[in-house]
């Protein structure tokens, strides 16, 4: 094993040093690792701490939350206020924003979604942690739903953790991104994969087929096209993935290509799409455009949208830029 890698934390504290940062952002990623790692290991011991199964109540999108999904966000919430570094934090689970009254300066405000793909959590398949972080607006005084609704482009930092068959968390701050894995031995996180970068092309889609009925035109078009193969326009052959575990799913794109499609369609439409905005669309375009791929809602850049409210919901297109201009190209040759 190499001993000359470096830890989250050392990664962290040299862009501090060359950005001639104060140390609150570093502390404030430190406190999202402890998080995260508390999660990764009730995620990991699974059914023999008692973790599997449905925890009895519904969230405010109306699906039935699993025990590790209220878990996963009890733990969040305290770890990540115990630093003061956040005004305010909002999560998919939870209703309302929720105002942290630290002992810090509270200059940031965090968006997340505690455990992502809950419905692979029972069948012991990869879940994840996404998070987004955004800055207090100057002068709001109270942390009302209004202070959140920012734009994807003001993110200050997004992630995600991975629990899979190893705990990994990847990370950008608008400077690329990186990507760290768990030593589970020292409970630290390593840096494994520097400068993670998307290629412009694939041959690898991945969409809820059984949804095929419902999809508009282009995304049919799209996807029939790629299924044609070599014979097909598109002169290749395709494979597809679906986990149904956005975090694994967008991992897979950053470690070798791919496109991911969660698609308006016509079930999902008076919704507004199936992906939230704010805890699931925002941070992972972020990440995805910083590793040099495109998310786009079919219409519209992700980052640009203006939020309407904490718990909206988009249609998700992302991943390697050539498969993401082509979709939104068919888009705008339909409408
Ligand atoms: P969740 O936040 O309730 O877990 O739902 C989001 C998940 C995504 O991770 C995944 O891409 C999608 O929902 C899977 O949807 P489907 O069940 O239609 O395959
Ligand atoms: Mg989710």
């Amino acid at each position: 094993m190499p001993y000359n890698r470096i830890t989250l934390t050392h990664f962290l504290l040299q862009d501090q040093r060359r950005l001639g940062g104060t140390g609150s952002f570093t502390g404030l990623v430190t406190d999202l690792i402890f998080a995260c790692k508390m999660i990764s290991r009730e995620v990991n011991r699974g059914a023999l701490a008692g973790n599997l199964g449905v925890a009895g109540s519904e969230n405010i999108q109306g699906e039935e939350q699993k025990k590790l999904d209220v878990l996963s966000n009890e733990i969040f919430m305290h770890m990540n206020a115990l630093g003061g570094a956040y005004a305010g934090m909002a999560s998919e689970e939870m209703e309302h924003v929720s105002a942290i009254h630290g002992a810090g300066d509270g200059k940031y405000l965090l968006l997340f979604d505690p455990l992502d793909g809950s419905s692979n959590i029972d069948v012991n398949i990869s879940v994840g942690t996404i998070f987004s972080i955004l800055r207090l607006p100057e002068g709001a005084s109270t942390i009302a739903e209004a202070a959140f609704l920012q734009k994807g482009v003001k993110q200050v930092a997004a992630g995600y953790a991975l629990y899979g068959s190893s705990t990994m968390m990847v990370l950008t701050t608008g400077n690329g991104v990186n990507g760290f894995t768990l030593d589970q031995s020292i409970g630290m996180f390593m840096l494994t994969h520097p400068n993670m970068t998307i290629p412009a092309d694939t041959q690898e889609f991945a969409i809820n087929a059984s949804r095929a009925r419902f999809w508009e035109p282009p995304v049919k078009r799209y996807v029939d096209e790629c299924l044609a193969g070599k014979e097909g326009p598109r002169g290749k052959d395709f494979n597809m993935r679906w986990v149904a575990s956005m975090v694994a799913e967008v991992h897979r794109i950053l470690c070798r290509g791919g496109v991911f499609m969660y698609p308006m369609d016509a079930e999902n439409q008076a919704k507004g799409g199936k992906l939230r905005l704010m805890y699931e669309a925002n941070p992972m375009a972020f990440i995805v455009e910083q590793a040099g791929g495109a998310a786009s809602t079919g219409r519209q850049r992700i980052l640009d949208i203006e939020p309407a409210k904490l718990h909206q919901r988009v249609p998700v297109i992302l991943g390697s830029r050539n498969e993401v201009t082509r979709l939104v190209g068919y888009h705008s040759e339909h409408d």
